[in-house]
């Protein structure tokens, strides 16, 4: 038995070093690396069955090809040569007609390598083809956001944590995101440093915590700004700090603060009076208070304004200034390394964008020239983006050209012209780099490539190389493209010398305490006159949206959708033992919900809005507020009832960054027939 030390490339902003036990080309036990300081020795729930997943029966073998009609999920084997020489045939001859725009690459983030991640998208922009605006389904609102308010630059270090004196989760599933996190909490707890959990359910990490508050969906910003109120009336603001590292304050006092007292707070939010002030009253005492901010609050109409008011609090303590201190969202801006020879190695800087959460519409709608090719690899938007209907109302065009790149036959790969087997990645090479630490690390595969799949890398080469694209990065192995990273590095990264990584093992590599801003001003921006010259609320304040008004009139309760345990997005649907785990795909109601509505625990139950209808076995659980219907996690059509949850969504677009807004669905839940 030999073991290889490998990076965990699930998307997830842990980026665990693991320890892989391999026999005999076979991947025995996936375990967590003691040697590395924030893996601290263990993988999270799902990763330990990655064994399984890498073997799992429903590995994809060979190249597919189509032989029934478009989504009927009927298929014949064939060889790569075949399946390459009809892609490439059949790019060039759509090329040739309608021009490279009538191409869209659509990879995403479930390889978490730098060179996994980004080649095929790269080959798309040598191509010139429409360019994927990649991440709206995810981050896009909350990155825009914080790059709105205090630049393009990472959050406080996760392990800097031990320093803080108060904790707070605003919007996070900490078990099911962010583990490690987690862990690192126990020690400041046992100092007695309080930990606070903001989130309208009582999530597993909610319910280990001090304190939970059940906040209504959609009303952070309220609840933040109503903080930022007190903190003001009651003399609690670090004025040094706010007048040396901020813009726009003093206008935000006079014309936003005032609009906030706790009373209209604990309306808008269904918090109470006491709580309000009881929670600004403990963050205002507090020196080093740590925000790790979540995303779901974020994927709403008016997600941009509640990121921007959360990551505001900590400039008003001064909390930003001070080790242990501040708000973490992401890490990955400070870590500044150049991936433009992955990711734009050639082709012109401007094109049609595509975004991300707009495939159907994109599919169905865009002219001049219409999509006539389509790659997916590494997402699967049949199940994940929203209006997942139209998605494969798309997908479903007879003339539409679907390649789809993944290890297992999913939803969206069922609708594909030609399906490719892609390696999972512990049989891939490439460089990682966290996004919820400070940590970068090169891995070598583990084992071989199982059955005939294709990395994503030697996919895009193999690719270009037919396409004819000729530029060195379609050439070069894993190792030599990582050092080129490190070329137009700068900050702490490009201290570190990219042969040091060829030990295989995690380096640290952060910036030093105190929080930077890289905005236009230099300062942490509470007014962006970015925000206003985009005709959006320039400094954070909270209003209710017109359209989710009009919804909540007709629609009595409101979707909350956010990863489950074992079952967090579609790349743990392979095993069988986390689907078990995971239990049937379901939704959850409050008793009152459910005796309204005569519906008890585990029967199927339709959820239907003006959008589309799907069916799922319900769980009653007081977990949930009352008005609220919870879908955890993303499960294929195949597993439910009928549908997916993205059926219910649809794709308008939030504030700031573009983003889906699954958390801006209204619907009603009935018995099924
Ligand atoms: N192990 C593992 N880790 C992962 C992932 C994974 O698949 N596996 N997925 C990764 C990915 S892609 C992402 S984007 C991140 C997402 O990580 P997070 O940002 O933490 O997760 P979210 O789904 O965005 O939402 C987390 C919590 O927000 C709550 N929430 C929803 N709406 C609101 C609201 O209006 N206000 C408040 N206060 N709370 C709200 C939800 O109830 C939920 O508990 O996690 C990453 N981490
Ligand atoms: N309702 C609702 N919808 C959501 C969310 C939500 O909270 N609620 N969350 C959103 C978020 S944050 C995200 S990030 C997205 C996630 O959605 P997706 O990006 O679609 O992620 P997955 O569903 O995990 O699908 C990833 C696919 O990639 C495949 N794969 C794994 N490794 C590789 C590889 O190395 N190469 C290739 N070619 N394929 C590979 C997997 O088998 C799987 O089929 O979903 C979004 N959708
Ligand atoms: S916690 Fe995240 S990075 Fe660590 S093993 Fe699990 S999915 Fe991978
Ligand atoms: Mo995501």
């Amino acid at each position: 038995m030999e073991t290889v030390r490998v990076v965990c490339a699930h998307d997830c902003p842990d980026m665990c070093s693991l320890l892989v036990q391999v026999e005999e080309g076979r991947v025995r036990r996936v375990a967590g690396d003691p040697e590395h300081p924030y893996t601290a020795g263990f993988a999270c729930a799902k990763v330990n069955r990655d064994a399984e997943l890498v073997h799992a029966p429903g590995r994809l073998a060979t190249p597919l090809r189509r032989t029934g009609p478009k989504g009927s999920g009927q298929f014949a084997p064939i060889g790569w040569d075949a399946a390459l020489d009809e892609i490439e045939t059949r790019w060039k001859a759509i090329i040739a007609e309608s021009g490279p725009l009538a191409l869209l690459g659509y990879a995403y983030s479930a390889h978490q390598g730098q060179i996994n991640r980004h080649l095929p998208n790269g080959l798309f922009h040598a191509l010139g083809s429409s360019r994927l605006q990649a991440g709206t389904v995810c981050d896009s609102c909350c990155e825009t956001a914080w790059d709105m308010t205090l630049g393009p630059v990472g959050g406080a270090d996760p392990e800097s944590v031990i320093d803080s004196d108060l904790i707070i989760a605003w919007g996070c599933d900490l078990m099911a995101v962010n583990v490690h996190f987690l862990a690192k909490l126990d020690a400041p707890r046992k100092r007695g440093v309080k930990v606070i959990v903001i989130d309208p359910r009582r999530s597993r990490t909610a319910q280990q915590a001090d304190w939970h508050l059940p906040i209504r969906i959609g009303t952070d910003a309220a609840l933040a700004i109503g903080i930022a109120h007190i903190l003001a009336r009651d003399g609690l603001l670090d004025r040094d700090y706010i007048d040396a590292n901020t813009l726009g304050f003093d206008r935000w006092a006079t014309e936003v603060l005032p609009r906030f007292p706790p009373e209209r707070v604990a309306e808008i939010t269904g918090l109470a009076v006491a709580d309000i002030e009881k929670l600004a009253a403990l963050y205002g005492a507090a020196k080093r208070s740590f925000i790790r901010v979540g995303e779901g609050m974020t994927r709403i109409m008016r997600g941009g304004q509640a990121l921007r008011a959360v990551v505001t609090l900590p400039a008003l303590t001064g909390a930003y200034g001070r080790p242990g201190g501040g708000a973490l969202l992401l890490t990955a801006g400070s870590m500044d390394f150049d991936f433009s020879f992955v990711r734009k190695p050639m082709g012109s800087a401007a094109t049609r964008a595509v975004n991300q959460s707009l495939l159907g519409r994109a599919l169905l709608e865009m002219r001049d020239p219409p999509i006539r090719a389509l790659f997916v690899a590494a997402n699967n938007p049949a199940v994940t983006c929203p209006d997942a209907a139209r998605v494969r109302q798309g997908l479903a065009r007879e003339d539409l050209f679907t390649v789809v790149h993944d290890p297992f036959m999913t939803d969206t790969a069922l609708h594909a012209d030609i399906v490719l087997p892609a390696t999972t990645y512990l049989e891939t090479a490439d460089f990682y780099r966290g996004y919820g630490s400070y940590y970068m690390q090169f891995a070598s595969a583990a084992v071989p490539p199982q059955g005939e799949a294709w990395s994503n890398v030697r996919l895009a080469q193999e690719l270009a190389r037919r396409m004819g694209v000729d530029h060195p990065v379609f050439t070069m192995t894993e190792q030599a493209i990582m050092k080129e990273f490190f070329r137009g590095a700068a900050g702490p990264v490009a201290e570190v010398d990219p042969d040091r990584l060829l030990d295989h093992r995690p380096v640290k590599a952060a910036p030093p305490p105190g929080q930077t801003f890289r905005t236009p001003s230099g300062r942490l921006e509470i007014f962006s006159a970015t925000l206003e010259a985009e005709g959006v609320s320039p400094m954070p304040d909270w209003m209710p949206d017109e359209t989710e008004v009009k919804d909540a009139a007709t629609w009595p309760l409101r979707l909350l959708t956010a990863p489950s345990y074992f079952q967090p997005h579609t790349a743990f649907a392979g095993v069988g033992f986390l689907r078990e785990r995971e239990g049937r795909p379901h939704c959850v109601l409050h008793p009152q919900d459910a005796a309204r509505r005569q519906l008890t625990d585990g029967q199927v139950v339709r959820l239907f809005n003006d959008h589309g209808a799907i069916r799922l076995h319900l769980r009653v659980s007081e977990d949930v507020r009352p008005g609220i219907c919870l879908v955890p996690g993303q499960r294929p059509a195949s597993e439910a009832v009928e549908g997916t949850v993205n059926m219910l969504c649809s794709d308008r677009l939030s504030d700031i960054g573009a983003g889906a807004t699954y958390q801006s669905t209204f619907l009603e839940v009935e018995a099924a027939a």
